[in-house]
This record gives structure tokens, sequence and C-alpha cells, in this order.
């Protein structure tokens, strides 16, 4: 019976050691919140790791995080990042029963990994990052330390110890206790087999729950408080009219069919993808871009005043349809919106940028975001005539945070990993030769041409529409070159002409529909092509996202009732 009671009470000992473990993984998180307020939001260990993991991720793994979790990749990242966080603060805390400073010691290594993860970081402005995390887990080392002192024997006298205290080593200096008092009024308050200190373990574990709680809480307020002064920019931000208004949407440009993709994607729904675990405010009053590099012979930096209000008179407005390199064959990241910006081939002009084919020696132009990322834009593309931009505006709105405020760039016809640089603040000219920028590094290819491509919206997979006429519908985009056909096969039938909806630009989707009649019940095959004006059909060889984009063609298989 008493051997019962003793295994039960080593039991208990062991999960209150996990619970201090869990307890001090909190506190280090809490306090480098804390921390991470007086340096940057980023520093703070989580974002950091997770932003680390990013960086680090190969190509195909992030891809199928982009595909499975969508949007919602960063949130997966993260809790991943608690989960295996929490696993080994229990086990640390349960180390640490046996071995207090080895447990104790093992958190601070997680403290020097945070720090590694910060540092390492694109965007990192220097060993400060590494504070939080260090800072944190000292703290966090400590209480470990402490919790687990009020968790152990204090009298390991031979026979009334069992489990893991048993085969403790002898005590050092470091691990007893502090206060010989205190031990021995344990003794006569605990039971005098276990001899735990539960009133100060309760008591430690309390206040070291509360601590941390008012510390993480302090520190989230500051960070979101940092914020506010970019929320405020945003919301004084009065976009200029347009000098260059985008022309008036053509007749039938948009068409009214249930479950086609609206021809401009609302801002709320317009898909995202980048790199950042939390989205950069910037404050628009304090934002300032440079341009300099080869062949400029005018370096110059801009403020938002200069581009809305100095520039004004050549504002231009443009309907550009955006994509992603990362979307499959009828997959999501694709989106149409009306942009308001800066001419970005002015402004290069201006501070002495020649392109390649004038004799200009500068073939890249980088982007760098203040988040770090590298974004590399062939010149020639840039300055050939086509509406490459500085956008300040998103479908009449500033710039959603999300998307890129106050500034971002945009190359109508470029995948956005070679052009469309969210939260930019420097552009530097270079060459293809001496400059890999971030997904390039990362094994995407240089130059990204949007490829022809085309989507069926409606039916959805495995829809189980009536015989009859069943609507077929979607969009076809080749941007800077213009849709000129969509075609429709049904199983292994004819390729058959569809409806096109008026085309806008060519740097814009185009809407396409397809009444298909229907008179055999069962399961068909719908499958799209299209082929853009300079005669290219879109190709049926499917390849993967990685190097340059997936092609194929886009197929829905539907039951007919
Ligand atoms: N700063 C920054 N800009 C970025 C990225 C990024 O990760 N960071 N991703 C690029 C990619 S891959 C694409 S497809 C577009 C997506 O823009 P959106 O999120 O506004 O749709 O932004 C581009 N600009
Ligand atoms: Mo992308």
């Amino acid at each position: 019976m008493q051997a019962m009671t003793r295994s039960w009470n080593v039991w208990i000992r062991v999960c209150l050691a996990a619970l201090s473990g869990l307890l001090a993984g909190y506190a280090a998180l809490a306090v480098a919140e804390l921390v991470s307020a007086a340096v940057r939001p980023q520093s703070s260990p989580v974002v950091a790791v997770g932003g680390a993991a990013i960086d680090r991720t190969p190509p195909a793994v992030k891809d199928w995080a982009i595909r499975h979790f969508g949007t919602n990749d960063k949130l997966v990242l993260q809790l991943g990042i608690l989960a295996v966080l929490a696993l080994f603060a229990m086990l640390l805390g349960v180390v640490a029963l046996r071995y207090r400073r080895t447990g104790a010691a093992g958190v601070v290594l997680f403290g020097v990994v945070g720090a590694l993860a910060a540092t390492s970081r694109p965007d990192s402005t220097g060993a400060a990052d590494a504070l939080p995390s260090l800072v944190g887990t000292v703290v966090a080392a400590g209480l470990l330390f402490w919790l687990i002192g009020r968790l152990r024997t204090h009298r390991p006298s031979p026979a009334a110890v069992s489990g893991p205290a048993a085969a403790q080593p002898a005590p050092t200096g470091a691990d007893v206790p502090a206060g010989g008092d205190e031990t021995a009024s344990h003794r006569v308050e605990g039971t005098a087999s276990d001899g735990w200190d539960r009133r100060g373990f309760v008591v430690a574990a309390t206040a070291a729950a509360a601590a941390s709680t008012g510390a993480g809480w302090l520190g989230l307020s500051l960070n979101g408080s940092s914020a506010q002064s970019a929320v405020a920019s945003r919301s004084k931000v009065v976009l200029p009219r347009p000098a260059s208004p985008a022309a008036a949407l053509p007749k039938g440009t948009e068409l009214r069919i249930p479950g086609i993709s609206p021809f401009f994607t609302p801002n709320a729904d317009f898909y995202r993808v980048d790199t950042a675990l939390v989205v950069p405010k910037v404050d628009a009053t304090t934002w300032r871009l440079t341009i300099h590099g080869k062949g400029v012979s005018r370096p110059r930096t801009v403020t938002f005043e200069d581009l809305i209000h100095g520039r004004a008179g050549e504002l231009i407005e443009r309907d550009v349809t955006l994509a992603c390199v990362s979307n499959e064959v009828g997959g999501p990241y694709v989106g149409n919106a009306r942009w308001i910006g800066v001419r970005l081939t002015d402004l290069l002009r201006e501070v002495g940028v020649v392109p390649p084919s004038k004799g200009g020696p500068a073939d890249q132009l980088v982007a760098r975001s203040v988040d770090g990322m590298t974004i590399g834009s062939p010149v020639e593309d840039v300055m050939d005539g086509r509406d490459a931009m500085l956008a300040v505006g998103m479908n009449g709105q500033p710039l959603p945070f999300e998307h890129g405020f106050p500034v971002r760039m945009l190359v109508p016809g470029l995948f956005g990993y070679v052009s469309a640089c969210k939260w930019i603040e420097d552009i530097e000219l270079t060459t293809f030769d001496a400059y890999d920028s971030y997904w390039v590094k990362r094994s995407w290819a240089r130059r990204g041409p949007i490829k022809t491509e085309s989507r069926i919206d409606t039916p959805k997979p495995f829809a189980r529409p009536r015989q009859g006429t069943v609507m077929v519908a979607g969009v076809a985009w080749a941007q800077h070159r213009g849709i000129d056909r969509v075609e429709i096969r049904v199983d292994d039938g004819p390729w058959q002409p569809a409806d096109l909806a008026a085309q806008d630009t060519t740097d814009t989707w185009r809407q396409w529909s397809f009444p298909w009649n229907v008179t055999t019940s069962g399961s068909h095959t719908l499958t799209v092509r299209a082929t853009d004006r300079t005669g290219t059909v879109q190709t049926e060889k499917r390849t993967p996202t990685i190097p340059d984009g997936a092609s194929g063609w886009h197929s829905v298989v539907v039951t007919v009732q």
C-alpha cells in the first residue's frame, strides 16, 4: 500500500516537473515578447524561428504547405513551433527533476536557437535581435531551477525514496534548496515519505504564471501600439485622382454567371503570398524609398508625399492581373485589381537609368522590402513601355497592409516573385550575373514571365449538374500578351470555342463562358485551354510550379444527373 502511495507521489512530481517546464517555456516567450517590444517585434522568438524556418524550407515543402494550408500556412507553422516548444519544455522539466542544472542549461540552449534564428533573418538589423530570446530563456532557466527546487525531496532517505530521485547523485551545494529552516518546516508539513514543498510549489508556479502573463501582455500591447502610427498614417491617406485614369471597362467585360470569378477581385479576397509571419506595419509618414546602384547617375530617396502629391500629375491607374508562380493549374493564386501608382520607368529615367538595349550597364532591378525580401526584375521589361509601377492604391483604397502598404511594385506580365515587391524600401540597379534574389537563391528561375493559363471556375469539381444546358465559365490570362481564344473539350471530344467576354486590357485576365448542352447522364470531364494573342496555345505539358510556374490544362470532372 505504502509503495503504491510512493509511486503515485513520484508520478505527481514528474507531472509537476513537466508543468514547470511548460511554465518556464511560457515565461521565456512572455519575457521575450516584452524585450522584443524594446528591440523590434520581428525579433520575438516564435516569429524569428518561424521566419528562419520559412527561409530554409525546401521549395517543394513550401509549395506543399501553400497548397494544403493556403494563406493559413503561417498559422499552421506557428502552431507547429509552439507545439514542439511545449513538448521540449515538458521534457526539459522532467529532466530537470533529476538533473536540475542540465535542465536549466537546456532551456538556455533553446534561447541560443531563437537568437541565431533572429539574427539570421534577412531583415535582421543586428545583434540586438538576439536579445529577446536570450533574456527570455535566461529568466526561464532560473524559473525552472527554482520551481524544480520546490519539487525535490529534501531528505533523500534511501528507504523513503523511489523512482527518479532514488538514483539522484549526492546533492551539491547549488542543488540543495535554499534555507535549511524551510526544509525543516516542509518536512513537518508534507508527508514524511515524500517531503517536497507542495505549498511552495503552488505559490511559486502561480506567481510565475501571473508574472509571465503580465510581461507577455505588456509586450504584446507595446508591440501592438508601435503598429498604431502605421494604422493612423494609412487612415489619413487620401489618394489623388490619377492624372491618367484607367479606361472605362469595355461593355461585356464582366459576365454575370453564378460561380465565375468576379472581374475585379475584392481586396479582402485577393490572394496573399509572402514570407512575413507578422505583416509589416509601415508608417507612411516616415517611409522612404532609395533608388541607387549601377548606372544610377543621380541616386535619390523619395517619400510617400513625393509619390502621391509631388508626382500627382503622373499618377496612373491601371487594371493588372497579378499571378503567383506557386499557383497550380486551376489554383487560386491569381487576382485582378485596379491599381493606382507612379510609372516606374519615369522615375528610373530621372535618376539616370538606361535600359540594357540602349547600352545601360544594369540588367536587373532588385527591389528590397522592409522585411528583407529581395525581388529581381529585368530592367528591360520594366522600361519597355508597359505600365510597371510603384503602386499606392488597390481597388480605390490605399494598399491594404497585407498587400504592401504604403508602396509596392507591380510589373504587368511577370509573376509576383520577380516583380511585385510589397513594403518596398530600396531599389538597386545591378546585373543578373552579380546578384541572386531571395527566390532565385531557393532554386526558382531568374526570369518569370507569366504563362498562358485558363481556369474553369464553374461547375466545381464533383458537381452534380442536371441534364440540359450547363453553364461552364471561368477566366483565362496571358498578361501583357492578351487572350485571343478559349476552347472547351468534353471528355475526348473535339475542342469547341468558348464565348469570350470583352478584353479589358492585355494586362488583365479575360472571362469566358460555354453553354454546355448535355443529354447523357454520368461522369464527364471538362477541359479548358487558352490561346494568347501571339498565337501560342496553352501547353498540355504538365510541369510543376518550380522553377518557373506550373503548366498544363485544367480539367474538372462532374457527374451529370
Ligand atoms: N516583401 C515581399 N513582397 C512580396 C513577397 C514576399 O514574400 N515579400 N512575395 C511575392 C510573391 S511570390 C507574390 S506572388 C506577390 C503576391 O502579392 P499579394 O500577396 O499582394 O497577392 O507578392 C510578391 N511580393
Ligand atoms: Mo508568388
